[in-house]
């Protein structure tokens, strides 16, 4: 009998969509997920970080994630679940009731133990893979998202971060391979931004923090692991070409440029100590986005197509995500007024009004494309033309003038 994984990460529970509560669609998503473990009668469930999108969640969040454990556990008699912190899990509070919550055959690993001689614990972080008969199958490498202090120091080393996490890495997998016997898989959990992965356009949440120097390659995780589960980029994909390291995504869109993802769980299945099945399990769609127009139209015929969506019903909790594109002249001061207006009792929630201006060639701006080097532009320069870009206008005198003086006193030395 082959051991089931079920691959997950990024719930970001408790997070607002442009202000909107979603818990509606992570309870929706959590509810899919007792069924689909139920389903397939899976061993073991893998979250890989970011189970809450905010360091001190809600009350409210915590108490979804609380039913969502009680519910699995009951209906999935054995499963084994381990959950590692994301950059948006604060490490201590996630690991805070993992006492209680280790009797329920769930580990939670948020921070990176240290021996005495502040060497890493690695016995800590391999936690050993059971089917439902007890029997250790496989070893996992529970790696939470690494901070500062948490990975080893390499003296001379351009970019510590990616380094230090490749150290650990391979140290975890060097301890791996004694604890394993024949016939066992490893398999590997992490939260980061691997080298090439693509993150989704819009998406703060995973916006690169360093300066890309954090970037991970994908030779950190050694060819001799079954399966490598990662979180922290939403767009799910694998990396490096290789289907066994992926990232499972995000369960809900988290952001706009998400609006043609196929969200996803991965469910892996391991035969000895290789993966034998590897298969992407579509997300159902809760909540939709719509974008309208598709392509910006101006306002009128804009507020024509919006006339055109569904009247409001009391299921406001369930309408769909709204963007409204519009092609503009120049500024319109009423637009976001006539917009609201023509939403009035439609079945919608309107997340953000973006206005496209028409193409006016200005020298301002074709001298903005000559110079590809930003430096060699003026501040003046790309004022005028990202003004102008803008509203479609020449720059005011009065902001010019203002925009001089704080100019000047920048190039003043201090005396
Ligand atoms: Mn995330």
């Amino acid at each position: 009998m082959p051991l089931k994984l079920l691959h997950t990460a990024d719930w970001h529970l408790g997070q607002l969509f442009h202000e909107y509560d979603r818990s509606i669609e992570h309870e929706a998503f959590l509810n899919w997920l007792v069924n689909l473990l139920v389903q397939k009668n899976i061993d073991v469930l893998l979250m890989s970080g970011d189970v809450f999108d905010v360091s001190n969640p809600s009350a409210a969040s915590t108490g979804l994630y609380y039913s969502f454990l009680r519910k699995v556990t009951t209906a999935v008699p054995g499963l084994q679940i381990i959950i590692t912190a994301g950059n948006h899990d604060s490490p201590g509070r996630l690991e805070a009731p993992k006492m209680l919550l280790e009797a329920f055959n769930i580990s939670i690993v948020g921070l990176v133990q240290k021996n005495a001689d502040l060497s890493i614990n690695y016995d800590k972080l391999i936690l050993p893979l059971k089917n439902k008969t007890g029997e250790t199958k496989a070893w996992c490498m529970t790696i939470p998202f690494l901070r500062q202090g948490d990975y080893p120091f390499i003296a001379g080393s351009k970019q510590p971060y990616a380094d230090g996490v490749t150290k650990i890495y391979m140290d975890a997998y060097a301890y791996a391979l004694t604890k394993k016997k024949e016939g066992q898989a490893i398999i590997a959990m992490g939260h980061l931004h691997a080298l090439n992965a693509e993150p989704s356009d819009e998406d703060k949440s995973e916006r690169v923090i360093m300066g890309g120097v954090e970037f991970v390659p994908a030779s950190t995780f050694d060819d001799g692991l079954a399966y490598t589960a990662l979180g922290h980029i939403h767009k799910a994909q694998k990396v490096a070409k290789k289907d066994t390291i992926r990232y499972a995504g995000s369960p809900v869109p988290m952001s706009f440029s998400e609006i043609n993802y196929k969200h996803q769980v991965v469910y892996v299945e391991l035969e000895g100590e290789m993966a034998s099945v590897i298969e992407p399990i579509e997300i159902p769609v809760t909540v939709a986005l719509i974008r309208m127009p598709a392509k910006p139209k101006i306002l009128t015929e804009v507020l024509l197509e919006l006339e055109q969506l569904p009247e409001a019903n009391n299921d406001i909790n369930t309408a769909p995500y709204l963007e409204v594109n519009v092609l503009l002249d120049t500024v319109e001061p009423t637009l976001k007024y006539r917009i609201n207006k023509a939403l009035e009792n439609k079945h919608v929630r309107l997340t953000r009004i973006k206005p496209f201006y028409k193409e006016v060639e200005n020298d301002a701006d074709k001298k903005h494309q000559q110079n590809t080097n930003v430096n060699e532009i003026k501040p003046v320069e790309m004022l005028h033309s990202i003004y102008k870009k803008k509203f479609n206008d020449e720059l005011p005198e009065e902001l010019l003038n203002l925009f001089n003086e704080v100019i000047q006193k920048l190039e003043t030395p201090e005396k």
